[in-house]
């Protein structure tokens, strides 16, 4: 009973185990087939790909990126002795967030106005003009960042054209000051 049993069970896991081994090989050899044939596809588009990338459309792709730059809403600002200098010059109108870091050995500041104050007279010898400033006297300006430091400016900037600057006296004449445009 047990001696004719268990040889039709065995033949019965014999089967099904050879069942189960060929179903195997033959669904991993055309899986290993279908990825074979595509990557050997892949591996003949890629090849003519590139050439026509780097010689036509490459270049064509690159330039509306670099002569049409899209307008931030963000920018970082680094400011010293005697510069101020932003990673963007064209925002999106709205709120637009300034980080800015004195990366100098004295204090600073950081005003906006609108327009170009360059050559007007302000209230203290060798500062130019900050009556434009956006939003009235007290709008948008950082009055001291120390040496080291990082400080954040939001201001709500309508389109135009605008300058940013440190009116400490004598530092936008020296050059610490930089158009931006507001779209
Ligand atoms: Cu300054």
């Amino acid at each position: 009973m047990t001696v004719s049993t268990n040889p039709s069970q065995d033949t019965l896991f014999k089967t099904i185990a050879l069942t189960m081994v060929v179903t195997f090989v033959v669904v991993a050899s055309t899986l290993l087939l279908d990825h074979m044939i595509d990557r050997s596809a892949v591996d003949a588009q890629a090849v003519p790909t590139p050439s026509p990338t780097s010689a036509g459309p490459s270049p064509s792709v690159a330039a509306p990126a670099s002569s049409a730059p899209q307008p931030v809403r963000a920018a970082t600002v680094e400011e010293g002795e005697m510069y101020l200098r932003p990673s963007a010059s064209d925002f999106k109108a709205g709120v637009i967030v300034f980080v800015v870091t004195n990366g100098g050995t004295i204090h600073h500041e950081f005003v906006i106005v609108s327009g170009d104050p360059a050559g007007t007279t302000g209230d203290a010898p060798g500062r130019v003009s900050e009556v434009n400033h956006i939003g009235g006297p007290n709008g948008p300006e950082i009055g001291d960042i120390a040496p080291g430091e990082t400080k954040v400016l939001t201001a709500t900037l309508p389109a135009g054209t605008y300058t940013a600057m440190c009116n400490l006296p004598g530092h936008f004449a020296a050059g610490m000051h930089f158009q931006f445009t507001v779209e």
